[in-house]
């Protein structure tokens, strides 16, 4: 059985998106993130860095949502949304996938936290290279990989629908709100967001969050 370690409201939520794709038996081991001193030691044995997402997986762990998404994929074929070994989408369906993680994830933090840098600074370059090159690519053609969706989109449409609507970290371009309008349009989405949501409301400090909003 898969073992999936997740905490509601974050980067793990991308996972728990995917696996509603995959369709596929699991098992959630929700980690406290938000608690005092944020994850409980003994989860370091299973993340180094103690965050989530993290999954167990036939007496392996995987760490690092773009792994954890290519190694599902590979590991769950049956509905086709990671292209194989041979697929001509496999380029295009790869290379956005760890882009999200590698470059897109902490550029949009750098830009957020008023980050200044010029481009060899930091591995991952530019916030504007970043924004016009997915303004490009996704004006060019509807997904991540091309004409079809792929887990590419799982990641990086959870990541610019989190971006762009919640955190406010990377423009409403048109481009990209028919993308993200258009990935987050899956039942797997809506489910996955159904039950993060009810997660989320027993978490003592988003508890606490809308409740001084009140
Ligand atoms: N590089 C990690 C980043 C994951 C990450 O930043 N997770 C955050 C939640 S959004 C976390 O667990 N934070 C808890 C902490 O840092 O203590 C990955 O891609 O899996």
């Amino acid at each position: 059985m898969l073992k999936f370690y997740h905490a509601p409201w974050s980067r793990s939520s991308a996972v728990f998106w995917l696996i509603e794709e995959l369709g596929v038996d699991y098992e959630m081991e929700l980690v406290d993130i938000r608690g005092e001193g944020g994850a409980p030691e003994e989860y370091r044995a299973v993340q180094p860095n103690k965050k989530v997402p993290a999954i167990e997986h036939e007496g392996k762990v995987v760490t690092e949502r773009a792994a954890i998404a290519i190694y599902l994929g590979d590991a769950f074929p049956r509905t086709g949304l990671a292209p194989a070994i041979g697929d001509p989408d496999r380029a295009a369906y790869l290379s956005m996938l760890v882009y999200h993680d590698a470059v897109f994830d902490p550029a949009i933090c750098g830009h957020v936290h008023g980050l200044s840098y010029v481009s060899n600074d930091y591995p991952f370059g530019l916030y504007d290279d970043l924004v016009a090159n997915l303004e490009h690519r996704l004006s060019e053609k509807p997904y991540a990989a091309g004409d079809r969706f792929t887990i590419a989109d799982v990641i990086l449409g959870s990541g610019m629908n989190y971006t762009m609507n919640v955190l406010k970290g990377l423009p409403q371009k048109p481009a990209f709100e028919d993308y993200v309008a258009r990935v987050t349009d899956r039942p797997a989405y809506k489910r996955s967001a159904e039950k993060d949501a009810a997660l989320a409301a027993k978490v003592p400090a988003f508890q606490a969050m809308f409740a001084s909003r009140d």
